[in-house]
Parts: structure tokens; C-alpha cells; sequence
């Protein structure tokens, strides 16, 4: 399958210590840090880690941005950064689909537009793609079809989402 987390073993990922207290406030922090919306250098992602996060060693930060960097641009952008904060995080798969659908959800309205459900969609292909689960590329427009549109503007309820993608094998593989 070839998954670029082999450059980042066990031990380090065991390492990183991130749990759904401390995620909205890094996800802000990153928001702060990437002034110019186009992603945060190797260096930025360096000091943005070690001050928003926890300390950690140059190798690990060099492997956890290698790894992300999904698009292999050398800028550490907002949606690799969700992927990574997904992945990390310790919690239940249900309340990591939840922290997807609030981060995405951008005009705060409670639904997803069908822009924001392709951001949502987008984070967990490229997070399936970084532990060499089976991409979901084909079958992205069938997701977001069929989910229902019940919301103002046809948008997604967070209930919807959950039971939708908590329900889909391939997109739960990036969650467990
Ligand atoms: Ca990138
Ligand atoms: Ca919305």
C-alpha cells in the first residue's frame, strides 16, 4: 500500500499526547500561525508544535511534517494539519467525526454546505491515503450524494454526518 507513515514508527506517535480538551485551542493556534493561509514551513511547524502542543524531538516534528505533507508541497497546510490532529487525537471515532464536522463547518450555520462537506471529505481521503487505508477517491461523489440533505440550503446536520460516516467501513479506517 505504501503508506508514508513509515517514517513515523509507533513509538513516536505514542509519544504525542493530544486529547479533545486541548484540540480546539491548537486548531486555533494553527489558525493563528499560518497567517497567510498557505501553510506553515518546516521550521513554523517546529516552533508552532513545541509551543502549542508538547516538546518533541527534531527527528519526530521532521517525520510527523514529512508524513502530512500530503501534497509534498514542503508547507504544512490547514487540512494536513486536520488530518494529523484526527489521526492523533485520543478519543472515540464518533467524537472525532464531530471535531471534523465543527472545524469544516465554516460559516457556523450547524450544517454542511456541499464546499464544506468536500473539505470534510478531503481530510479523511488524505488521512486514509497517510496509513495506506483503501482510497476513496472513486467513490467520493457517491458519499456526499447520499447524504441527506435535510438542512437550510440543503446542508448536512452533524447527526447525519456522524451516523452517515460512522456507518462507511473505508472512512472509519482512518479512525481506528
Ligand atoms: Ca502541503
Ligand atoms: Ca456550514
Amino acid at each position: 500500500m505504501g503508506s508514508s507513515l513509515s517514517t513515523l514508527n509507533n513509538e513516536q506517535l505514542k509519544s504525542i499526547s493530544l486529547t479533545t480538551e486541548n484540540t480546539p485551542k491548537i486548531i486555533q493556534e494553527f489558525r493563528n500561525a499560518d497567517t497567510n493561509k498557505t501553510g506553515l514551513t518546516l521550521d513554523q511547524f517546529k516552533t508552532f508544535f513545541r509551543a502549542s502542543i508538547q516538546e518533541c524531538d527534531d527527528a519526530t516534528l521532521q517525520s510527523i511534517f514529512d508524513s502530512f505533507d500530503s501534497d509534498k508541497n514542503n508547507l504544512f497546510s490547514f487540512k494536513e494539519f486536520s488530518s494529523c490532529i484526527f489521526l492523533l487525537t485520543k478519543t472515540d471515532t464518533n467524537r472525532k467525526l464531530e471535531f471534523l464536522f465543527e472545524t469544516f463547518d465554516d460559516d457556523n450555520s450547524g450544517y454542511l454546505s456541499t464546499e464544506e462537506l468536500k473539505n470534510v471529505i478531503e481530510v479523511m481521503n488524505t488521512t486514509i491515503r497517510i496509513i495506506g487505508g483503501q482510497d476513496i477517491n472513486d467513490r467520493i461523489d457517491s458519499l456526499i450524494a447520499s447524504m441527506e440533505r435535510s438542512g437550510p440550503e440543503n446542508g448536512i446536520s452533524k447527526t447525519e454526518w456522524v451516523s452517515k460516516a460512522s456507518a462507511d467501513q473505508a472512512l472509519l479506517s482512518a479512525f481506528n
